[in-house]
């Protein structure tokens, strides 16, 4: 969408006088914009045509919170809580850029205020060694311990070493990073399908998730991401970053529709503060400038 953001504009358009088809139509254009994708623009704006008929709104408020309410009962979300008296093991995958390593250290920073839970970094994106340097210094930053290899090393490999150093020192969380780019994306798939494999093999008795971050950024894309990731390795829980940058993130609604996988987390800045678990009414008041 161009510069006006899309809760802007779909508040000037509930304020116009009359609420007939041509308004609608431009309803389902408006959401389409934002990211809904045409099914669910479609599916949005009839119904909202229907309850408009039916409920007799009293101005550009009521519609809004129409409007939240029908896109809140599309959204799922999942609070996730590690359990103190097991081993936690959360896969952080993504394409490239989308920050997965930012949100390791957010992660690592709000599970570790909580009481008996102590996580390690696992420096599982060995694809780039700025990538293991990173998380490193996140890990230092934070006074939580990182276990890496060198560049090149085997991912899996990593991992596995992780999970059983963090089984010796009792600690019970650990966040793996992973690479979010390969030489192709055939390779990129592969190497989490092999990555899953062993962290799986390895965690019977543990609580395995894995949880795919979304930049709320990218629009469109970021379906086709959650698609892929989810068809490649099954995710568990999806984490949309960069909520701060823009009012952007209507692919949130497709992405639940279409997959069933709940969000979890929310980021809204680059510093170790900003993320939170995902709120729906914190999603949408600002999506749609309530
Ligand atoms: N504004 C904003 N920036 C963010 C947020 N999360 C991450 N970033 C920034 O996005 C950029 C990329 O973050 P990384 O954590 O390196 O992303 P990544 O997915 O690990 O990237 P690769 O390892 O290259 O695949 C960095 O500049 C981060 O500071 C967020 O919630 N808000
Ligand atoms: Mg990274």
């Amino acid at each position: 969408m161009a510069k006006i953001n899309f809760g802007s504009r779909l508040k000037k358009l509930f304020t116009s006088p009359k609420w007939d088809e041509n308004m609608f139509e431009e309803l389902e254009d408006l959401l389409i914009g934002g990211d809904l994708g045409a099914v669910t623009s479609m599916e949005i704006s009839d119904r909202l045509k229907e309850r408009i008929k039916k409920d007799k709104p009293g101005g550009r408020e009521d519609i809004q919170n129409m409007l939240k309410e029908m896109l809140s009962e599309e959204i799922l979300t999942e609070e996730i809580i590690p359990e103190k008296d097991k081993m936690n093991v959360y896969l952080i995958l993504g394409v490239n850029g989308v920050g997965k390593t930012t949100t390791i250290a957010k992660m690592a920073k709000y599970f570790s205020a909580m009481e008996g839970i102590t996580p390690v970094l696992s420096a599982g994106d060995t694809f780039r060694a700025a990538a293991i340097d990173q998380l490193e210094v996140h890990g230092e930053r934070l006074g939580i311990r990182v276990v890496r290899q060198n560049p090149g090393a085997d991912p899996g490999a990593v991992i596995f070493d992780t999970l059983e150093s963090a089984s010796a020192r009792s600690e019970n969380l650990v966040l793996a990073d992973t690479a979010g780019r390969m030489h192709n994306k055939a390779n990129l798939i592969k190497e989490l399908q092999k990555i899953h494999k062993i962290v799986q093999s390895k965690t019977q008795n543990a609580i395995y998730k894995k949880l795919l971050v979304i930049d709320a950024t990218t629009g469109q894309n970021g379906l086709r991401q959650a698609e892929t990731f989810h068809e490649a390795v099954g995710i568990d829980g999806i984490i949309l970053s960069k909520y701060d940058s823009a009012a952007k993130g209507g692919v949130v609604v497709p992405i639940c529709k279409e997959l069933k996988v709940p969000f979890c987390f929310i980021g809204t800045g680059e510093n170790y503060e900003s993320l939170q678990p995902f709120d729906k009414d914190y999603f949408l008041n600002t999506l749609l400038e309530i």
